[in-house]
């Protein structure tokens, strides 16, 4: 493998071409119009324009990215997260262009990537699913039963479904048949596929998922677990590893889990299984995600890894650098999404230009983003800005950095969930680990930015009591009230004319 091309934007793009660069081989961005000024672009060794703006027209389009590998002599394609990621046959068809893909086969692909096969496939490995079908259901009469059985409420989910699509929650059996039917074709009409199964809807779940790694050799390790439960309409705003409820037990009955569920389809590159803990902190196999996840830096911190580096290793043959017993949780990471949304205002995406961008740095900060001071946010793709990673040796510690670090983080011009982000971090609930995927349902209203930020003596001795306090560990953390809110930049204003 001499050169690589990746089949992406934005911050994943650069972030792969950084390991790429770093492991000697030459990098080749694929772009649309839209992108023509981009900075993966002008990271890249050499640079390929694929289409108009539209995703559906420029990196959607397996065509065009292996017209660009042909062009440039890419030997390998890295596909990145989204767009053609996922896609069997994408990547069965790289393979068959001469081209390594880095990533799983096609095959692993379509074992596990229906929801309804990968069930199946999990029963079979004695691994523990929410009680419901493990098949499609398309008999009224039986799936009336089922439901019956299991009892209600219950969630009709779409196997062709994923990221929280083609769900639909019934809480009584009178309502049952009717719901039913409008799951069966809306999974038809957005998936082409009517299949669906049922399951017991878990109310307050946490979602926690385990990162895994599989060689072309028959190995498999798991890099254990990333707590993701902070998320809106199934967009995750907040990762953090380890989780704080999971017990050296859980983490080991869930990683066995993680790792034969790759094993039994193959798995020969970085992917992932997601897991719902009910109430009762037990856990269910949800599905698996074959990519690299936009959420895999904190697993990076914490194991030392490299997950590009392992996964091109992969690629090429070789045997993985680690084995299970290697593997060690080191300190804590956290990762927030900086989106260009308005949280103020339902989250709406805003648009317009980078006036002011700059980024937070130190020990144990991580900003992957792929925009510069002045530059627009493009209208046609995710609005995910960057995402801001932190590290330190526990928790508590964690939090305190994340806070400092979206403090110094200046953007101007867009208005961004950074404020909602610190607001997270200073919430009794995250901080002593007490919450579910209704974190933000139960907990923030527009009106949770607006609270009066308290005096900055009150907070540098609050903050000099808890380390005196001693919280260390995967212990949850005392809770904490820094209010999120305006003003609490260290930065401050060009004081021009003052001498010394
Ligand atoms: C569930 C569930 C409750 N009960 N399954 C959403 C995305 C997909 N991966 C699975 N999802 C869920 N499945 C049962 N039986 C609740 C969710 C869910 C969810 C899961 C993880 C993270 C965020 C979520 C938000 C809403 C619903």
């Amino acid at each position: 493998m001499k050169k690589v091309l990746v089949a992406n934007r934005g911050e994943i793009a650069i972030r792969i071409m950084r390991t790429v660069r770093e492991m000697g081989m030459k990098t080749v961005a694929v772009y649309s119009e839209a992108d023509r000024n981009a900075l993966h672009v002008r990271y890249a060794d050499e640079a390929c324009c694929i289409g108009p703006e539209a995703s559906s027209q420029s990196y959607l389009v397996a065509d065009k990215i292996i017209e660009a590998a042909r062009l440039t002599g890419a030997d390998a394609i890295h596909p990145g997260y989204g767009f053609l990621s996922e896609n069997a046959e994408f990547a069965d068809r790289v393979v068959s262009e001469g081209i390594i893909f880095i990533g799983p086969t096609g095959n692993s692909m379509r074992m596990i990537g229906s929801k309804i096969a990968a069930k199946a496939t999990a029963e079979k490995h004695g691994i523990p699913l929410v009680p419901g079908t493990s098949k499609a259901i398309d008999d009224l009469q039986e799936a009336k039963d089922v439901a019956a059985k299991i009892g209600f409420p219950i969630l009709i989910k779409a196997s062709a479904g994923g990221g929280g699509k083609g769900m639909r929650i019934v809480y009584e059996a009178s309502s049952f048949e009717e719901q039913m039917k409008l799951a069966v074709s809306e999974a038809v009409s957005a998936f082409g596929d009517g299949a669906v199964f049922i399951e017991r809807y878990v109310g307050s779940p946490r979602h926690v998922e385990i990162q895994v790694l599989g060689d072309h050799h028959g190995n498999v390790v798991h890099l254990f677990e990333r707590e993701c439960s902070i998320q809106r309409r199934h967009q995750k705003i907040v990762e953090e590893a380890p989780s704080s409820v999971l017990t050296p037990e859980m983490r080991a009955a869930m990683g066995a889990c993680a790792v034969a569920i790759a094993k039994a389809c193959n798995y020969t590159s970085a992917g992932t299984v997601e897991f719902l803990l009910d109430e009762n902190k037990d856990f269910y196999f949800l599905e698996m995600n074959t990519r690299l996840q936009v959420e895999h830096p904190v697993t990076e911190f914490i194991t030392g890894l490299d997950l590009v580096r392992e996964q091109i290793n992969i690629a090429r043959g070789e045997k993985l650098s680690v084995s299970q017993s290697d593997l060690k949780i080191n300190g804590h990471a956290i990762e927030i999404r900086v989106y260009a949304e308005d949280p103020a205002n339902s989250f709406l995406p805003d648009i317009g230009t980078l006036n002011t961008y700059r980024i937070p740095q130190g020990p144990g900060v991580r900003v992957d983003d792929c925009f510069e001071e002045g530059m627009d946010i493009p209208i046609y793709y995710d609005p995910m800005i960057s995402k801001l990673i932190v590290w330190d040796s526990n928790r508590t510690l964690a939090i305190r950095k994340m806070i400092r670090a979206i403090e110094e983080y200046e953007i101007t011009g867009i208005t961004t969930t950074l404020d909602f982000c610190r607001f997270v971090m200073s919430h009794e609930a995250f901080v002593s680990g007490n919450f579910d995927t209704h974190f933000v349902r139960d907990h923030f209203t527009a009106d949770s930015l607006n609270q009066p930020v308290e005096e900055e003596e009150e907070i540098a001795a609050y903050l000099a009591a808890l380390v005196a306090s001693g919280a260390t560990g995967t212990q949850p953390a005392k809770p904490f009230a820094i209010h999120a809110g305006p003003g609490m930049s260290p930065w401050k204003r060009n004081r021009s004319g003052d001498s010394d």
